[in-house]
């Protein structure tokens, strides 16, 4: 008899039996967690999509308000320091809105490489971008973009581009060891934009996290519907439920998936048994105040050379000089 598991598994692909051997681990752990960036397949990207456009969804659009201001000052700024070229390497791009700004005030910025795990989703996004700024050099990498990756020193400046609080998935300490890498992959010289939440009023996270169209309940059960679809596992999508809440303590909005009764999932050879109410931890959020992000990015060896505020203070860009 063939093992189900192994079947669906194309062994070619390095990426499809590393979320198989992530998703076998997370659900063995206790409490059982997923990571959030098994989230964004073609569906779970779109579902992002929606959520930016949801209006309990602050933080897409104040960032993306904000963004214009960012970049004319950016603008000035970077006519300061160099008459180079600038490259710009975006983390977690996914559909490129974020980048427009800044390509359409930053005179300097010649050359994009943006990186993003959902494939298909960001070669059409980059071939849209294509059509805005012909003249532009773009770089579709499908990569994890925690993992370092070789970039050709040009004697250019590079500029990473972090937005949409991405950055607020990692734990403080990941954060640090990602600020590290990145600041070890750009290389000297080199400066890194970020998009960051701001601790704010718990309502309005909570809202932000449980939208009343259920759109991020669909988008935090899509990794069940993938889980069920790509790895062959049981999961009943009704059996389980979303939840959003703020962790003060922690400083950060957690989801999860609760199981409304006891149950048993399946995944090839793996059971996995759920008690009612136990969780499955799919993502955590982390919101920071802006001299929080500062001390943070400090202990990855950058310096905070700017930081603006939206005017509502519902979101931050920090400028990192490495
Ligand atoms: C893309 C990680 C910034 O944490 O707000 C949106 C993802 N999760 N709604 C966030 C998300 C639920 C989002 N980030």
């Amino acid at each position: 008899m063939s093992d189900p598991v192994s079947t669906t598994l194309p062994e070619t692909e390095q990426a499809d039996k590393e979320f198989l051997d992530d998703v076998i681990a997370g659900l063995h752990r206790q409490p059982k967690q997923l990571a959030p960036k098994y989230f964004y397949d073609e569906q779970g990207s779109r579902y992002f999509d929606q959520i930016c456009q949801l209006e309990e969804y602050y933080p897409y659009r104040t960032e993306l308000e904000l963004l214009p201001r960012v970049a004319k000052e950016l603008n000035d700024y970077f006519h300061q320091q160099t008459s180079d070229g600038i490259h710009v390497i975006e983390f977690g791009a996914g559909s490129l809105h974020k980048i427009k700004p800044l390509l359409e005030h930053v005179e300097q910025i010649d050359e994009f490489t943006a990186i993003d795990i959902s494939g298909a989703h960001l070669q059409s996004a980059c071939a849209e971008l294509k059509n805005y700024f012909p003249e532009l050099t773009i770089h579709g990498v499908e990569a994890d973009f925690t993992r370092p990756f070789p970039l050709k020193a040009e004697g250019r400046v590079h500029l990473g581009f972090f937005p949409g609080s991405t950055i607020g998935n990692l734990a403080p300490a990941e954060a640090v060891e990602f600020l590290a890498n990145a600041r070890q992959t750009l290389g000297e010289g080199s400066y890194m934009l970020l998009g960051v939440d701001t601790k704010k009023d718990e309502q309005l996270l909570h809202q932000a996290y449980n939208d009343s169209a259920g759109v991020t309940a669909k988008f935090n059960k899509n990794v069940l519907v993938r889980i069920n679809r790509e790895l062959g596992a049981d999961f009943d999508l009704d059996g389980f439920r979303h939840e959003a809440w703020y962790n003060d303590a922690k400083g950060r909005v957690e989801m999860h998936l609760r199981s409304v009764r006891e149950q048993r999932v399946t995944l090839g050879t793996q059971v996995f048994d759920f008690a009612k109410d136990e969780t499955i931890h799919t993502e955590n959020s982390y919101k920071y105040h802006p001299h929080e992000f500062e001390d943070l990015a400090a202990k990855a060896g950058w310096h905070a050379e700017k930081w603006w505020l939206a005017d509502n203070q519902m979101f931050s860009v920090t400028l990192l000089r490495s």
